[in-house]
């Protein structure tokens, strides 16, 4: 008997083995259905891009998006359920909440939910500040504090680039509000975030190597220059009314 793909697949009889090859055949298809994985309880749901995979290009390209958004932005968010699911002193905290308040994690799953809980929220944030009709000068508010703060967008802007291209490894760049209401410049590692600080994220790019490589190699600086045309001002006006109101 010919051993064909479907009685290969028949033989196998496991959807998970099925999904693994299929995978190896065609790695995007595999990431773009999104299929639901094996979420034990969807505490922190697993959000939607808010655009298609290829409305970024040419600044971020489709298959970025697709395994950015589909692998890695999925797997801190399963892995980050996985890890809260029926420990019952978490209950009912937000994400944020949840990131703010480590030290009422229990030590066992701690780093876990550090590194997953940082990556979902530091992830919901990137989707959400990225749009194709982003770009230019910012607007609003932010632009106002911009200003009073660095002087102008281009000195924010060459501050921020500086910042993020040195962030040695994989980390990201942030611009937050401070408990004295003042706009800084800060970096973290891996998936740290200005939240665990107590400052208030109000944008920040993602410098880890699979949020550029396969379209910009190493020239890091090149992604975070062409990064600015995606920014979505009002979202970043949004999250800076957010932050203040916390303030
Ligand atoms: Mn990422």
């Amino acid at each position: 008997m010919a051993l064909n793909r479907r009685n290969f697949i028949f033989l196998l009889g496991a959807t998970g083995v099925v999904f693994a090859l299929e995978e190896l055949a065609n790695p995007i298809s595999a990431v773009a259905q999104n299929r639901p994985t094996s979420q034990a309880r969807q505490i922190y749901p697993y959000t939607p891009l808010p655009y298609a995979h290829n409305a970024l290009e040419p600044y971020i390209d489709e298959r970025t998006m697709r395994f950015h958004h589909g692998k890695h932005y999925a797997g801190y968010t399963r892995n980050l359920n996985a890890a809260v699911a029926g420990v019952s002193e978490l209950q009912g905290l937000d994400a944020e909440e949840l990131i703010r308040n480590l030290d009422r994690v229990p030590k066992r799953i701690r780093r876990t939910v550090r590194n997953n809980g940082g990556g979902y929220v530091n992830h919901k944030m990137f989707w959400e500040i990225m749009s194709p009709d982003g770009g230019g000068e910012p607007r609003g508010s932010i632009a106002k504090s911009i200003r009073r703060n660095f002087g102008s967008f281009d000195r924010m802007k060459e501050d921020f680039n500086a910042r993020a291209k040195k962030v040695f490894g994989s980390g990201w760049a942030w611009l937050v509000l401070d408990d004295r209401g003042k706009l800084r410049i800060t970096t973290t590692s891996n998936q740290d975030t200005p939240l665990m600080e107590g400052v208030y994220p109000i944008m920040g790019i993602d410098v880890w190597e699979h949020a550029y490589y396969l379209k910009y190699q190493n020239n890091r600086g090149g992604y975070i220059e062409n990064w600015w045309n995606v920014v979505n001002w009002d979202e970043v006006n949004r999250r800076y009314r957010r932050a203040r109101d916390r303030a």
